[in-house]
C-alpha cells in the first residue's frame, strides 16, 4: 500500500490487530522512508518538501501516524505504537540530520571550489588601443617644430568673429570669408562660432604675451561644407607663428625647407608659389616634390610633378595693429597646414570618411 494511504487509515480500518502486525506496519513506513531518503538528493529545493512531507507539523508523515495510528489505538496495542512510532521517529530525524550535515558540507564545498582563483589560467587580455594616425601625425609635426624651438599652444574651439575673423585683418563682408563660412552658435547673447582655423589661439597668445613668439597651434577647426570624399564639416590643423625683431623671409623659407625634408624624406624638394591671405603679405603656397613620382609627373600630382602641403606667409603688419604689437620694430612668419591632408597624403589614404569611421580594419593598419 502506498504511504499516504497507509498511514491515512487507522490501524482497525486496516485490520491490524497483534503487536507483530503493528511492528510489520512501522517496518514498511520506515523501508518507504529510506528508499525516498536515498533517492532525494542534496539538491536543497527537493530536500526541503522532503522534510516537510515526513516531519511538517500538519500533514508529515510522523504526524499522521500519531493522530491515525497512536491516538485511536486500542489498549492493547497503544504500548507498541508508542514504542514503534518513538523508534520510527530517532530513525528519520537521525538520518535527515545527518543528510543534512552532507548537503550543507557539500554546499560549502562547491562554493570553496567556486572562489578558488586558478593562478594558473591565462589572464583576461584587454585590447590597448593605439594612436589613432592623426595622432601619430600630429605627434610628429609637433616632434619636428619642437625640435626647433617652437612651443605648442591650446585653445578654445568656440570662438568670438573678432579672434576668428576680425583680428586677422578679414573684416565682415570680406570675400574671404566666403570659404570660411562656419558654424554660428544660437542663442548666446554674443556671437559665438567654431574656430574656422587655429589662428585665434595665435592672436590671444600675442595680446597676451611680448614678442618673441614661436608657437604652433594643433587642434580640430570647422567649416560649411558638404562632407565627400575630400571633405569633412572639420579637420585638423597646425598653425606656426614665429615672431621677433629680425625674423626676414629667408628664416622663412628655411624653417618650411627643414620642416618638408623632416616629414617628408631627405631627397624631398620645396617651392613657393604665389597665393593669398588676408593675414599674411607677401603669401605662399608651399609645394613639395610628388611623393608618389618623385617628381617626374604622374596622375597623382597630375603630371605636374608637384603638391600643395600648405599655406604660409610673412604676417600681414595690419595683424600686429590688433594685438598692440610694433609693425615698424617686428616682422615675424605664419603657416597652416591641414594635418588630415597631410596624413593621407604621406599614408597613402584615399578618402577623409576611413580616417573618422573607425572601422578597426582600417586602424589596424596604422598600430
Ligand atoms: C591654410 C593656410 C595659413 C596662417 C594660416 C596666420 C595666423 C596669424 C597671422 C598670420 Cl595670427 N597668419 N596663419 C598664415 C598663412 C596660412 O593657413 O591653408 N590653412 C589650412
Amino acid at each position: 500500500m502506498a504511504m499516504p494511504d497507509l498511514t491515512a487509515q487507522k490501524l482497525s480500518q486496516l485490520g491490524i490487530t497483534s503487536p507483530e502486525a503493528v511492528a510489520g506496519c512501522f517496518a514498511q513506513v520506515q523501508r518507504a522512508f529510506d528508499d525516498q531518503a536515498a533517492r532525494h538528493c542534496l539538491d536543497s529545493g527537493d530536500w526541503r518538501a522532503f522534510v516537510i512531507k515526513w516531519t511538517g507539523r500538519k500533514s508529515g508523515v510522523l504526524s499522521q501516524i500519531t493522530d491515525n495510528w497512536l491516538k485511536p489505538a486500542s489498549p492493547e496495542l497503544k504500548r507498541v505504537v508508542g514504542q514503534e512510532l518513538n523508534k520510527l521517529k530517532t530513525h528519520v530525524e537521525s538520518v535527515l540530520a545527518e543528510r543534512e550535515t552532507a548537503i550543507k558540507a557539500a554546499a560549502e564545498q562547491s562554493a570553496a571550489a567556486r572562489d578558488k582563483i586558478d593562478l594558473s589560467l591565462p589572464g583576461i587580455e584587454r585590447a590597448i588601443g593605439t594612436r589613432h594616425l592623426i595622432r601619430q601625425t600630429f605627434d610628429e609635426l609637433q616632434r619636428i617644430f619642437l625640435s626647433i624651438g617652437f612651443s605648442v599652444v591650446e585653445g578654445p574651439e568656440i570662438e568670438t568673429p573678432y579672434y576668428n575673423f576680425e583680428a586677422l585683418n578679414i573684416p565682415e563682408h570680406h570675400p574671404a570669408r566666403d570659404n570660411m563660412d562656419t558654424f554660428y552658435i544660437e542663442g548666446t547673447r554674443a556671437p559665438y562660432l567654431l574656430r574656422t582655423h587655429t589662428s585665434p589661439m595665435q592672436i590671444r597668445t600675442m595680446e597676451k604675451q611680448p614678442p618673441p613668439v614661436r608657437i604652433i597651434v594643433p587642434g580640430k577647426v570647422y567649416r560649411r561644407d558638404n562632407p565627400d570624399s575630400t571633405h569633412g564639416y572639420m579637420f585638423h590643423q597646425i598653425e606656426g607663428l614665429a615672431v621677433d625683431t629680425d625674423i626676414t623671409f629667408c628664416d622663412f623659407k628655411g624653417t618650411v625647407e627643414y620642416f618638408v625634408r623632416e616629414f617628408l624624406g631627405p631627397k624631398v624638394k620645396t617651392r613657393l608659389r604665389p597665393s593669398f591671405f588676408p593675414f599674411t603679405e607677401p603669401s605662399a603656397e608651399v609645394d613639395a616634390t610628388c611623393h608618389v613620382c618623385g617628381g617626374t609627373g604622374c596622375r597623382v600630382c597630375k603630371q605636374s610633378g608637384w603638391i600643395e602641403l600648405f599655406g604660409a606667409g610673412m604676417v600681414n603688419p595690419a595683424v600686429y595693429g590688433f594685438v598692440n604689437y610694433d609693425p615698424e620694430r617686428l616682422s615675424g612668419f605664419a603657416f597652416g597646414m591641414g594635418v588630415d591632408r597631410l596624413a593621407m597624403m604621406k599614408y597613402g589614404v584615399p578618402e577623409v570618411p576611413l580616417l573618422f569611421q573607425n572601422d578597426v580594419r582600417f586602424l589596424r593598419q596604422f598600430p
